[in-house]
């Protein structure tokens, strides 16, 4: 009997160790994918430090008019320099499309022409407001964004909820959708195309990039111009962030030929001709004519165009 309990005894410490071992083994497999809490979320969102100290950086650009080019644009509309949202870029880049959001909700901006390269964007000062080093990008009040559509997208949100920017799910969705559309599908191949049919010199004009860059939006132009035949607007019967963001896109095309695709001609005429659109289009048609060819010239080399 001692020696049948010794033995159960014996037993149960082997079965707990084996136990133990298995136990520790499982833990080891599936600690890697262990779900941690989350931290707590503060009530309230902050602006992070860093944007604070953007602002403040973009505030002493300012101050201090630097680089040259930047002072005579301050010298030019002091009257301006306190507008809470600043939109940099000269018009002649795709800040002609916050250009053109601006306008349309009739915000008081300032506008900061700066350059592409390293003369304005990819200068240090601006490097410190916005790291991305590219054209079009914004300082809302301390908030700090680049690309132009999420810039577009973001105005239209906080300044027109339900009107420029839709109120549903569903039609904010097919604004991304024509948005993302815009920007992955015709935004290069328009770009490419109008370099070298419109505004490279004549004699550097590449015919053969012109001609692919025609080839590689044929297909989506179809798709805009069967959208735009059922109804007024992408969305459906009023002009919203999806039409002004894709017509910004490709309004360099209204130079192209479009009788193939009249429906996505007289869309694109009927958005280029609002008023906030030709208002955002002077100053484009402004910046155009005093871009040098060696500006052109440069924005072909360093864009890949
Ligand atoms: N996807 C970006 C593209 C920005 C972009 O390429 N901007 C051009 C001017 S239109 C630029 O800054 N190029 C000069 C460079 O990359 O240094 C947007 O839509 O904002």
């Amino acid at each position: 009997m001692a020696a049948l309990s010794r033995c159960s005894k014996s037993l149960c410490s082997l079965l707990l160790l084996v136990g133990a071992v298995l136990l520790s083994y499982r833990r080891d497999e599936i600690e890697p994918f262990e779900i941690r809490p989350a931290a707590p979320v503060a009530a309230e969102w902050q602006a992070p430090p860093a944007i604070a100290v953007n602002r403040a950086r973009s505030d002493a650009i300012h101050q201090a008019g630097s680089p040259p080019q930047l002072s005579a644009i301050l010298r030019a509309k002091p009257e301006r320099r306190m507008s809470r949202l600043r939109i940099y870029g000269i018009a002649r880049t795709r800040a002609f499309r916050a250009l053109w959001m601006a306008a349309e909700l009739g915000l008081d901006y300032e506008h900061l022409p700066i350059e592409i390269g390293e003369a304005g964007a990819r200068a240090p000062e601006f490097l410190a407001v916005n790291p991305n080093g590219r054209l079009p990008f914004i300082d809302d009040d301390g908030f700090a964004l680049f690309e132009s559509l999420a810039i577009t997208l973001y105005l239209a949100k906080k300044h027109s909820l339900g009107k420029l920017y839709p109120a549903s799910l569903q039609d904010e969705a097919r604004a991304w959708q024509w948005s993302f559309w815009a920007i992955s599908e015709v935004d290069r191949g328009v770009n490419i195309w109008s370099l070298h049919a419109v505004r490279l010199p004549p004699a550097e004009r590449d015919a053969a990039k012109r001609d692919e860059a025609l080839k590689v939006i044929a297909a989506p132009f179809k798709v805009l111009d069967a959208a735009v035949a059922k109804q007024p607007y992408l969305l459906g019967n009023e002009f919203t962030v999806a039409d002004l963001n894709v017509a910004a896109v490709i309004s360099r095309a209204i130079e192209m030929d479009l009788s193939a695709v009249r429906n996505l001609q007289a869309w694109l005429a009927c958005c280029l001709d609002r008023p906030a659109a030709r208002k955002a289009l002077a100053l484009k048609s402004k910046a155009d004519s005093q871009t040098p060819a060696e500006v052109t010239r440069r924005i072909a080399r360093i864009n890949r165009l």
